[in-house]
């Protein structure tokens, strides 16, 4: 019998500084759902942003990708340690959203089918930090990952990146969403290390 210890016999690996304090690398992608997986058909999907008058900004499925979709390279950070890098997505970026919504407010609740909430700085969101994604690794979006489309804020630890997003909205304060309700920190930033509060 032949013991090979690589840890030990191995030069010590420098670790690779794109990953955040923590976190560990995985190859495959798991899924990470607190409740059953929504089925929304793209013909039906609405996403809407609603500001402080009330009043609700719509875009169809078709709008939404007529505001132009982007390829987008980042890494995903998940509070449970591990994390992606160089993932591929596509997506609508939300400063095209935010072109025709007038928002005094500083802080969104974003709201998925489904009923998950998670809340967000609206600066976390615009100048091209965060995308309403409809693919990742070269395919349309799969519904355990969020299809047919999900927030991609990839700054901020993954469960910011609520998936089946339905919409946006705009709040006075910094309101906790479902998780950060049960303990998450409220903004999450994965090299600040802000897992819980
Ligand atoms: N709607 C919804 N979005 C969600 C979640 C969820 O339970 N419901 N989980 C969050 C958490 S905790 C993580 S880590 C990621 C997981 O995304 P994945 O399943 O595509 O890896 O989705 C986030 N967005
Ligand atoms: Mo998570």
């Amino acid at each position: 019998m032949s013991f090979v210890t690589r840890g030990f016999s191995g030069r010590a690996r420098e670790r690779d500084p794109r990953l955040p304090p923590g976190q560990t690398l995985v190859q495959d992608w798991p899924v990470l759902s607190a409740g059953p997986t929504p089925r929304i058909d793209t013909a039906e999907w609405e996403f809407v942003i609603r500001d402080e008058t009330g009043a609700d900004h719509r875009w169809s499925w078709d709008e939404l990708l007529a505001l132009g979709v982007e390829d987008i390279t980042a890494d995903i950070h998940c509070v449970t340690h591990w994390s992606k890098l160089e993932m591929p997505w596509r997506g609508v970026s939300v400063d095209k959203l935010f072109e025709n919504v007038e928002s005094q407010y500083d802080y969104v609740m974003a709201h998925s089918y489904g009923g998950y909430t998670t809340n967000v700085p609206l600066e976390d969101l615009l100048d091209g930090r965060a995308w309403i994604a409809i693919e990742a690794d070269g395919e349309p979006l799969d519904p355990e990952h969020g299809g047919p489309a999900r927030l991609l804020v990839p700054h901020l630890y993954f469960w910011k990146s609520a998936k089946w997003v339905r919409g946006l909205v705009m709040m006075p304060d910094d309101d906790p969403g479902f998780w950060e309700q049960n303990g998450y920190h409220l903004r999450g930033d994965p090299w600040k290390e802000e897992r819980y509060w």
